[in-house]
């Protein structure tokens, strides 16, 4: 014997070791090195590593009926991704090896706050509402996404650690306007799946403009058998039935998102105008409009047939629409006089009431006696912010020189306008909602919406190449606290989306201000 243990031992020991060191797999990525948008409030890495393997049920701890469509949209999802199947299961004594929902009553009362753990044999995200674990879940999502776009197998490993997180405001919107060009349900769908998945929570939905009226009101038949019947350029056009409208309603509040309906008024209405001859003062009918001039029309404010109409189309939506806001539009009423808006309005906001919603309008509603619970959305160019009048009323930011939608990037980009001038993607993100009018109080503002106006879009490869990445980057600004965003860690974290953006065959415009992964 030359010695004890021999040789041999060691060796074998160090071969086991090397062995089961390769059946461990690691995470790609330590948490906080995820490049997550939007960024969460606060992440912190633990040593543990979460074996994919190892999660086999998806659990379900409280009684809101809504974890049980998340739960089943979550297995689909993680079958796609992970190959692996999971069950469905409710109750809270066993959380090992599953992803656990759990609704907690001592969770942050922020709406859409959540709290998601990664541990070595577990996922548990924590939220007081089913909002909150909904959040939660897109977050997830992302870290699978990211994980697997740089693992050359199957994903194996998450790194542990907790992520804490809220949003910053309560309302972070995008707006689609489906009166210039129309877009089917299908497409604005693809869109609401999109938005859901950087955590927006409004889609304020133009309904209604000079070329085109798209919902279906049953006691004003017209407005969309002649006011639907065409768009800018003179195209079809179309309209949602009722009940395309509700399905629309119900798949965004399936996904947190709440639909707010806008019909523009006084001005912007030759659609209507075009329909039913009474809503004129003159008592004729006007021609059916496919330009894109704004400020020429206007509802009849004297006749008593207007306030019949409005309030019908108040009704008819309102009762549609489970959101708490109807908009009545506002701008640019460029031919109704002052002193007519103002008592135009002032009729049409008691009915907003009547119907229990609150009412929302485009920020020229300033001039008339605005109830104070009413919602201005500020769009005005740069320039125009001294329009901005310091009544208490809540602000939506919608400045167009920073987040229309609709603007060109450059002075080539194929589509849009550019009379707020050129928005490249740093320009939509780099800026505060909160400062960006000086001498605003900033508890007035609830939030940002990203405006997609539609002159010049015509279908789901216009509204996303104009929308992505900029509407990204407008998510971030609504769920991130200032004091974490910085626009080379953002351009950074963005590079990266390019690619799950493609994997959703979305056809984003690869500014070149990205370094695109
Ligand atoms: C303006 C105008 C819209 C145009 C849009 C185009 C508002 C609130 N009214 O914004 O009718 O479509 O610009 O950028």
């Amino acid at each position: 014997m030359n010695g004890f243990p021999p040789k041999t031992f060691f060796i074998a020991i160090a071969i086991l070791l090397t062995l089961s060191a390769c059946n461990n797999p690691k995470p790609l990525y330590r948490l906080d090195k995820l490049p997550l948008i939007p960024l969460p409030l606060s992440l912190e890495n633990s040593e543990e590593v979460l074996e994919i393997s190892s999660i086999h049920s998806i659990r379900m701890e409280g009684s809101d009926s809504n974890l049980s469509s998340m739960a089943q949209d979550l297995k689909i999802f993680w079958k796609k991704q992970t190959q692996q199947e999971l069950l469905i299961q409710e109750g809270s004594t066993e959380k090992d090896r599953s992803i656990s929902l759990e609704i907690k009553e001592d969770s942050s009362v922020k709406m859409g706050a959540y709290k998601l753990l990664i541990e070595s044999h577990k996922i548990r995200i924590q939220a007081k509402t089913s909002e909150g674990i909904f959040r939660g879940i897109k977050t997830l999502e992302q870290i699978i996404l990211l994980s697997n776009l740089h693992s050359k197998t199957t994903l194996l490993a998450l790194a542990g650690g907790v992520i804490v997180d809220e949003p910053q405001y309560e309302y972070r919107g995008a707006m689609l306007d489906v009166a210039r060009h129309f877009f089917s349900v299908e497409t604005v769908k693809r869109y609401i799946d999109l938005l859901s998945s950087y955590k927006i929570n409004f889609l304020h939905f133009h309904l209604s403009d000079d070329q085109g009226w798209r919902i279906e009101i049953k006691s004003w038949p017209k407005l969309t058998e002649i006011g639907g019947q065409t768009q800018v350029g003179g195209g079809e056009g179309g309209f949602y039935s009722q009940e395309d409208y509700q399905e629309i309603v119900k798949y965004a509040s399936d996904r947190y998102i709440t639909i707010v309906p806008e019909i523009d008024l006084p001005g912007h209405t030759n659609a209507a105008l075009a329909s039913y001859a009474e809503l004129n003062c003159d008592g004729k009918a006007t021609a059916l409009y496919s330009g894109i001039e704004v400020g020429f029309s206007s509802l009849c404010v004297d006749k008593e047939i207007t306030y019949e109409f409005v309030e019908d189309v108040i009704r008819e939506i309102s009762a549609l629409s489970p959101g708490p806001y109807f908009h009545i539009g506002g701008d640019e009423s460029l031919v109704t006089p002052q002193e007519d808006f103002n008592r135009f309005m002032d009729r049409t906001l008691a009915i907003v009431k009547k119907y229990n919603k609150i009412p929302m309008g485009w920020y020229e509603l300033i001039g008339a006696d605005i109830p104070e619970e009413t919602l201005l959305q500020f769009w005005a160019k740069s320039e125009d912010f001294s329009k901005i009048i310091p009544k208490k009323s809540k602000l939506l930011i919608s400045a167009a020189s920073y987040t229309y939608l609709d603007m060109k990037y450059d002075s080539i980009t194929p589509l849009g306008l550019h009379w707020a001038g050129y928005l490249p993607v740093k320009k939509a993100y780099d800026w505060d909602p909160q400062t960006l009018v000086p001498d605003l109080d900033s508890h007035q503002i609830i939030g940002l919406e990203a405006p997609l106006w539609t002159e010049t879009i015509e279908d789901f490869y216009d509204i996303a190449y104009m929308a992505f990445p900029r509407i990204i980057g407008h998510a971030e600004l609504g769920w991130t606290d200032a004091s974490l965003r910085q626009w080379e860690d953002y351009a950074n974290r963005l590079s990266f989306h390019g690619r799950l953006l493609e994997a959703l065959d979305v056809k984003y415009y690869a500014s070149d201000e990205i370094d695109w992964k």
